[in-house]
């Protein structure tokens, strides 16, 4: 495969606009660390924020996916708690666990106790991705931040969550404190994608990965808005905008709504049924992590599946429908990488 010189060239940056691709593009949400050896040597006994907060670590680390698959895009090695851990939240990503808020956030004071993320919190973003786009030459590399529901479940729940009892229950039932949250880590998403694209990122994501916990009219009354504005900031830069959550089979069309370019789709939507939902947008999807865990023909058979149905979208960007499970064999994603870019587009 012959690389792009410029990401604006790029197979990835086509398909998201809409245009015509030379191969469907494909990377992989969880690319960048995880299931690497190479990841976990650079790692060794350097914590989860430390290395996000270390440009040189961070660079190393985005760049090793691609040098390994080739993937058509680049996703920056971070997390979406760091701008909160810039501004002073005590927080910290414990191994196995994920993100853990040594005081859980609950009361209007608690809300408006968290400073606003500024551009100088965050210079070591700026450093970060200005490194890796000369690294990077014509691949592009794909920004992103946490959505306000899905930050705002580790601010209030402190940790990971299954039901995401108390962030709700805060949204139902305290609904000044729920529009105060939510207005500040949307203000500090956008902050946070702006910084990522000055510096030179190419396209953003906004994950809002537990978003399928909510029926569709509280979606809409009480979360979309919110997004939508991260969205329509990220818009103003004049890059694609990827919108992306789990179990969101019921929310497609209304996470389109909120401003996105492409909808991320998880493995459960056949991208058939996700494509008319979506409306005049790209989808980003959808095959099933586990499935790399199969023989490869059984694997690449359903890729097939995934590519064809993904010709009836305005673009279709091939990704997992979820992130990539930490024990999978990065040699069957090599596979999985060329068969997608071989396929006839
Ligand atoms: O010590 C380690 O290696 C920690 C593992 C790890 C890594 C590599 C965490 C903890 N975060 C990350 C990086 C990360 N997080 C990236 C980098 C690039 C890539 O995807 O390759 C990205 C985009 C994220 C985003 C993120 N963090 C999301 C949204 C995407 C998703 O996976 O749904 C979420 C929900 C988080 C929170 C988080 N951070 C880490 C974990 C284990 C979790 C999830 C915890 C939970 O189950 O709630």
């Amino acid at each position: 495969m012959t690389s792009p010189t410029s990401p604006t060239d790029s197979a990835f940056l086509k398909a998201a606009r809409g245009e015509p691709v030379p191969h469907t593009p494909v990377w992989f949400m969880r690319q960048a660390g995880r299931s690497l050896p190479e990841y976990l040597r650079v790692r060794e006994g350097v914590g989860m924020l430390e290395s996000c907060m270390n440009p040189e670590l961070v660079v190393e680390i985005t760049l090793q996916p691609v040098r390994r698959y080739g993937v058509d895009a680049a996703i920056f090695f971070s997390d979406i708690v760091l701008p909160l851990k810039a501004v002073g939240v005590d927080l910290d990503i414990k191994p196995g666990v994920g993100p853990v808020v040594e005081n859980p956030v609950r009361t209007l004071a608690d809300v408006e106790a968290i400073p606003d993320l500024t551009p100088e919190h965050v210079t070591f973003i700026t450093e970060a991705v200005q490194g890796l786009v000369a690294e990077l030459g014509g691949t592009p590399l794909i920004g992103f931040a946490g959505a306000p529901f899905t930050v705002a479940s580790y601010l209030v729940e402190g940790g990971p969550s299954k039901e995401h009892a108390k962030t709700k229950a805060m949204m139902f039932g305290a609904p000044d404190v729920w529009d105060a949250l939510m207005r500040k880590i949307a203000a500090m998403s956008a902050t946070y994608l702006e910084v990522q694209v000055a510096a030179g990122a190419s396209a953003v994501q906004l994950f809002d990965s537990w978003a399928g916990a909510l029926t569709p009219a509280d979606y809409r009354d009480q979360v979309q808005p919110h997004s939508a504005r991260v969205l329509e900031r990220a818009g103003a830069l004049g890059v694609p905008r990827i919108h992306f959550g789990v179990g969101t089979t019921n929310l497609l069309g209304l996470m389109g709504e909120a401003g996105a370019d492409v909808v991320g789709v998880d493995w459960r939507t056949p991208l058939a049924d996700a494509i008319p939902l979506v409306g005049d947008r790209g989808v980003q999807g959808n095959l099933d992590p586990t499935l790399v865990f199969a023989p490869t023909e059984v694997m690449t058979a359903r890729a097939a599946e995934v590519i064809e149905a993904g010709r009836a979208a305005k673009g279709h960007i091939f990704n997992l429908g979820h992130g990539v499970i930490p024990s999978t064999d990065p040699d069957q994603l090599k596979r999985l990488t060329e068969f997608v870019q071989s396929y006839p587009s």
